[in-house]
């Protein structure tokens, strides 16, 4: 098939924040995701199954059942797939440094790029304390920010143990959307601040679901946002050149492309996947160049994406 050959191939593809088995995911993006993106390396970063919402309620439609044999498929035929658990899917943090079905399980990892950059990997969750401190932290210094990640964690597994839900910092902040903004940059500072103390070069995580790629300090802070609003990934290029792919934006475009010039087949349907996908490409330049530019000049409250439901 030509079509294979005009597949994007990446060194390495970044995704968090799936949340399968709620109705929110986006499943079938990101299984068309799945089909036309290939890499060298698949990092999983956390709260890809949402373990607390499918103890409540199960829900398993075939779309989300379709993202699980894809990812296990892709292992199989030797992709290396690393998954990183998060604070929904923590069920799986007991098998940490085990493999299953070809995925490695890790708390987190140290992903080396082409170009030698060493990047933290790491789903985001421990600074949840650090980062509704935050304000207090800063006077506090290190000590206290370091026991504040400490707390957190047995703060949450103490509610667990109790019978609770985990303490979700965007529910929390559901009543104080005017402080989204300045929760997100707190975020951002407090990995950044983390990743600098492990003397790494950069930082991926997620968490928030609010994609993002740029300098805090002298460490790279790279989010590659969720598949529940944004639908967006971080990918590196052959080069170790770093990239966030905006999914839904890339096919809507696409889309309203076809509509416009073709008047014999206006359905995606009805097109070729290669024809199709070549217009991604060009469609996906155009964004990149475009956002690079909108970045330059860029603070988080230039953004507007607002926090997902379920961080
Ligand atoms: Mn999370």
């Amino acid at each position: 098939m030509t079509a294979m050959n005009t597949k994007p191939h990446y060194r390495t593809v970044w995704i968090s924040d799936v949340h399968l088995g709620t109705r929110g995911c986006q499943a079938e993006l990101l299984v068309d995701f799945l089909n036309e993106v290939t890499a060298d390396t698949y990092y999983l970063v956390g709260d890809i199954i949402d373990g607390w919402r499918l103890k409540k309620s199960w829900y398993w439609p075939e779309s989300h059942h379709a993202v699980i044999t894809n990812i296990m498929e892709k292992a199989k035929n030797g992709t290396k797939v690393i998954f990183v658990p998060g604070n929904h899917d923590e069920f799986a943090r007991e098998f940490v440094d085990m493999t299953f079905g070809h995925v490695d399980v890790r708390m987190n990892d140290i992903h080396t790029t082409a170009d030698g950059k060493r990047l933290l990997v790491i789903h985001g969750d421990e600074f949840d304390g650090v980062v509704k401190y935050a304000r207090w932290l800063a006077y506090l210094g290190d000590t206290a920010y370091n026991l504040a990640i400490m707390l957190n964690r047995y703060f949450n597994a103490a509610r667990r143990k109790l019978g609770y839900g985990y303490w979700s910092l965007s529910a929390y902040l559901k009543n104080r959307v005017k402080n989204a903004v300045q929760f997100i940059c707190n975020f951002e500072t407090a990995v950044a601040h983390a990743a600098a103390k492990r003397k790494v070069d950069g930082v991926v995580c997620g968490h928030i679901h609010h994609a993002e790629k740029r300098m805090i300090g002298k460490v790279l802070y790279c989010n590659d946002g969720d598949w529940v609003e944004s639908c967006t990934a971080l990918v590196e290029h052959k080069n170790g050149e770093l990239e966030l792919l905006h999914w839904a934006d890339m096919r809507n475009m696409a889309m309203s492309y076809i509509g416009a010039s073709d008047t014999n087949a206006s359905t995606p349907q009805a097109l070729g996947l290669g024809r199709l996908m070549s217009l991604f490409r060009s469609a996906s330049t155009q964004t990149t160049s475009a956002n690079s530019a909108q970045k330059q000049a860029s603070t988080p409250s230039a953004h507007s994406t607002p926090l997902g439901k379920t961080a």
